[in-house]
């Protein structure tokens, strides 16, 4: 291939991107969520971006690899985990492998947390960019394919403060200005944010952030959303935070009004999501009892859920996610996508792979519209009618906007947060506040 060069340098830039007051099982969304550029050059110039988390952890495992990666051959995958897993001190026997057999006795189950996959993850993403510039094709194409032209996305329904608390309490002066969704702290606010999003964004499926209040109150929200759009797919996820009979209990209750295209993760471990998947008669889906290769053999035996929520951050790249995607197929299981906080880049990686898993079977989550525009890429994505369209141009198809990057690594540099704190943030709010598993 006449294009092919080698990797002349890595630049690894954290950014910190505005954030609106969203509500979780673990507290609430910071001013300012953290992300990792990743931009890989070839002696040619041209450059693949990558997206990781911005937390320290995952910054210092991502600088501590750059050196290794220079010289390198960036169609070469094998020599960048390498690199990843030699800076990172070894595996540790806890990091899920990128691909392939050859890690296999790596996948460790639970290793969802480790530092080593999730800059992988990032790295392995700016390589296939940077391949895809130099052979002219498109990302998804070099993941096998695409098996369609546009990935549909679902709305991601958050209860929320109207507004951010002051970092200072002591200081004075006026307020943290109120954000344009305003609050969202019962049924009706939650309704009037699902309007906004299919009206701006055509969203048809909607997913609500659970784990916030009484469940009883976040099922008469879920019936309000049954009610203002009767035939939409709705999901809710508490994140674990309800015990096992909490979960039966009202999942049984949703299923008995409407049902749920899939209740996701309302309890916490594989045993106990059996337990709610079986007795309250709901699909069930996960991004938290099953996060790794490791994990597979159990829930194919205990049968937790309907639905794995795939998420390329940390099942170890894109090349990994497809072949999540094909295990389900083959073993009887759905499949969709988990999301955080991200940017365009990240998206872009998130459209490719959908575009190449060969099975994916339910619309996957993003936080994008939740960003309001504030980007690195110089074209922020649109939606329409809940879709994006697979990229034709090579690569991601994205492209960097160094004046958005250097303004937010900026931010980055000023706003003081070095690693998410849900619960910290909470307690801006509301002093004293816990975090509690089960709480209900
Ligand atoms: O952004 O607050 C949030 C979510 O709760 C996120 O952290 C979760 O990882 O979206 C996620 C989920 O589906 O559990
Ligand atoms: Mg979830």
């Amino acid at each position: 291939m006449a294009n092919r060069a080698a990797i002349a340098g890595v630049a690894v830039t954290p950014v910190a991107v505005p954030d609106p007051p969203l509500l979780n099982a673990a507290g609430c969304h910071e001013p300012f969520a953290l992300r990792c550029i990743v931009e890989i050059e070839d002696g040619a110039g041209r450059v693949g971006l990558g997206e990781a988390y911005g937390d320290d952890a995952t910054r210092q495992a991502l600088e501590a690899a750059a050196p290794a990666l220079r010289g390198a051959d960036p169609w070469n995958l094998a020599s960048i985990w390498a690199a990843v897993a030699g800076a990172s001190g070894g595996t540790g026997g806890k990091t899920p492998a990128p691909d392939g057999a050859e890690g296999a006795a790596l996948n460790a189950p639970g290793a969802v947390r480790s530092r080593a996959a999730n800059a992988y993850a990032a790295l392995e993403v700016a390589c296939l960019d940077l391949q895809g510039r130099q052979a002219d094709v498109p990302v998804a194409e070099l993941l096998g394919g695409r098996h369609r032209p546009a990935v549909e996305f679902s709305a991601y329904l958050f209860y929320k403060f109207g507004r951010h608390a002051p970092r200072d309490p002591a200081a004075q002066g006026a307020p943290p200005p109120a954000d344009p969704w305003g609050e969202a702290l019962d049924p009706a606010g939650i309704v009037a944010q699902a309007r906004r999003m299919a009206e701006r964004h055509g969203f048809g499926t909607f997913k609500l952030k659970g784990g916030v209040f009484p469940p009883e109150e976040e099922a008469a929200a879920v019936e309000a959303l049954r009610d203002a759009f009767p035939r939409a797919p709705l999901r809710l996820d508490p994140n674990a935070v309800w015990s096992v009979p909490t979960a039966v209990r009202i999942g049984a209750a949703l299923r008995e009004s409407g049902g749920l295209e899939y209740y996701e993760d309302p309890t916490a471990g594989m045993e106990g999501m059996a337990e709610a998947r079986r007795a309250s008669g709901l699909p069930c889906a996960t991004n938290m009892c099953v996060t790794s290769f490791g994990d597979l053999p159990r829930a194919v035996a205990l049968r937790p859920v309907d639905f794995i929520l795939s998420d390329h951050h940390f099942w170890g790249g894109l090349r990994a996610t497809v072949r999540l995607s094909a295990f389900c197929r083959d073993f009887g299981l759905g499949v969709s996508m988990h999301s955080n906080t991200h940017l365009g880049v990240s998206l872009a990686a998130m459209v490719h792979v959908a575009a190449a898993m060969p099975h994916l079977t339910a619309a996957c989550d993003t936080h994008y519209p939740w960003q309001e525009g504030h980007d690195v890429i110089a074209e922020a994505w649109r939606f329409e009618e809940g879709r994006l369209r697979v990229p034709e141009g090579p690569g991601l198809g994205v492209t960097l906007d160094r004046r958005r990057l250097a303004a937010m690594h900026e931010a980055w540099q000023r706003c003081g947060i070095r690693r998410r704190n849900d619960r910290d943030e909470m307690r801006r709010h509301v002093p004293g506040w816990e975090y509690r598993n089960p709480r209900w």
